[in-house]
């Protein structure tokens, strides 16, 4: 039997990382799509990589952008995928609200173009299409939790392109009966989530104060709640809306959600550490209760002109007809974090030590 044939935009990320390990797993033949960097940008990959000129291979790389029309035309035709995971997105909601036409024109028409290039290869028919969609669409959430009936109500130019391509996903299921489907996935985190979301900056700070490498951490709103899981449990669930019998629209989540300060809390109770909080708003520390050192500090700057509030998702659906549950709770997952963030600032170190 030939492998099945997976083409993932968006491969170099958190989410494509997870997703092709679980398909090459599953015997898969993967196609990710990668932007062309100055710097080397496929780390999360490398490991998956194999070299073309060997026999066996079955992950391939290939250079491509969400806003580039005729190159996702070429890459679909040329690929001929069974399943399409579309998961290349500017995916910062604060930077979008520093480059929102680029986000809209990638996260937004991006999809659009994806979906275009399907139909245009006459494959509409053929093709399983996975889109990311996320719980940011619900922004100032009507109703908690929230499910796939909650009114959306985007509050960044993110979120507002995430609605369009989640609108446009759900127009081309019915106009051409693709098999296209929404995954609205809550906030999913990992040792490899990038460094610049707060769950992993505040793993990589807590190791980085632990090793002495750093003094102070700089944060935002930390009021702010989320439905954190874990990457790898929700790769697995856009496995499985993929598989499914019929095109739908499924939340993932844990059901459960805590606040930022509750991360932090956690994370540096890992190098046993107890935060001790004082003042209020922007002048608000977070102190070793120990020592008094100020650990913690607000810099306004991470503030979001609209911001989410409160996340909290209803996974019922997904668990009813997928079968799909989260596997890692949060205390678990703040647990990896800090771990492999320890190592790694011990393993940068040790490296920085040997070529001083
Ligand atoms: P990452 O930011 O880690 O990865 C995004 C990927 O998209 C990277 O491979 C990036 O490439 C690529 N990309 C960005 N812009 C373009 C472009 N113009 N053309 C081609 N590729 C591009 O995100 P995650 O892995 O965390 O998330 C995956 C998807 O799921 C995203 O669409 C995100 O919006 C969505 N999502 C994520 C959630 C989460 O909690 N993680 C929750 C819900 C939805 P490069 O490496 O070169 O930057
Ligand atoms: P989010 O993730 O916006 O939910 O989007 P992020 O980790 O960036 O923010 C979560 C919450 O933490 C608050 N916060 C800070 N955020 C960052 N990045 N840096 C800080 O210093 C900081 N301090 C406080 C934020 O204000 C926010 O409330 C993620 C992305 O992966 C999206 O692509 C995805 O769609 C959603 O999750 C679901």
């Amino acid at each position: 039997m030939p492998a099945k044939v997976a083409l993932i935009t968006g491969v170099t990320g958190q989410d494509g990382a997870y997703l092709s390990e679980l398909l090459l797993g599953k015997g898969y033949e993967v196609h990710g799509v990668k932007r062309r960097s100055s710097s080397f940008n496929t780390e999360r990959v490398d490991r998956l990589y194999q070299d073309p000129h060997e026999a066996q291979t079955n992950f391939y790389l290939h250079y491509g952008d969400m806003t580039d029309a005729t190159n996702l035309i070429r890459l679909v035709q040329e690929v001929r995928p069974a399943e399409i995971y579309n998961l290349a997105a500017q995916s910062h909601v604060a930077v979008s609200f520093e480059t929102p036409e680029y986000t809209a024109n990638a996260d937004g028409t991006g999809t659009l173009r994806l979906l275009e290039a399907i139909r245009i290869l006459g494959m509409a028919n053929d093709v399983r299409f996975y889109q990311a969609s996320t719980s940011e669409l619900y922004g100032q959430a009507v109703e908690t939790p929230q499910s796939e009936t909650t009114p959306f109500h985007p509050r960044s130019p993110y979120a507002a392109a995430k609605l369009y391509a989640y609108w446009i996903t759900v127009n081309y299921r019915q106009a051409y009966g693709m098999h296209a489907s929404n995954g609205i996935l809550f906030n999913h985190e990992s040792p490899m989530r990038g460094e610049t979301f707060v769950t992993r900056k505040i793993t990589r700070a807590v190791a980085a104060i632990e090793k002495g490498l750093q003094s102070t951490l700089y944060l935002g709103n930390l009021d702010a709640k989320r439905d954190w899981g874990h990457a790898r449990d929700y790769a697995e669930g856009m496995w499985q809306i993929v598989q499914h019998d019929h095109p739908d629209d499924w939340v993932l989540a844990t059901g459960e959600c805590h606040s930022v300060r509750e991360f932090v809390e956690l994370a540096f109770a890992q190098t046993d550490r107890k935060i001790a909080w004082e003042g209020r708003g922007a002048e608000e520390v977070g102190r070793d209760e120990k020592t008094g050192e100020a650990l913690i500090k607000i810099d306004p700057r991470y503030f979001r002109p609209t911001e989410v509030d409160l996340l909290r998702g209803d996974a019922s659906k997904a668990r009813e007809e997928l079968g799909w549950q989260h596997r890692t709770g949060f205390d678990e997952l703040v647990k990896e974090m800090v771990q492999s963030d320890l190592k790694l600032v011990e393993r940068e170190s040790w490296r920085q030590s040997r070529t001083a």
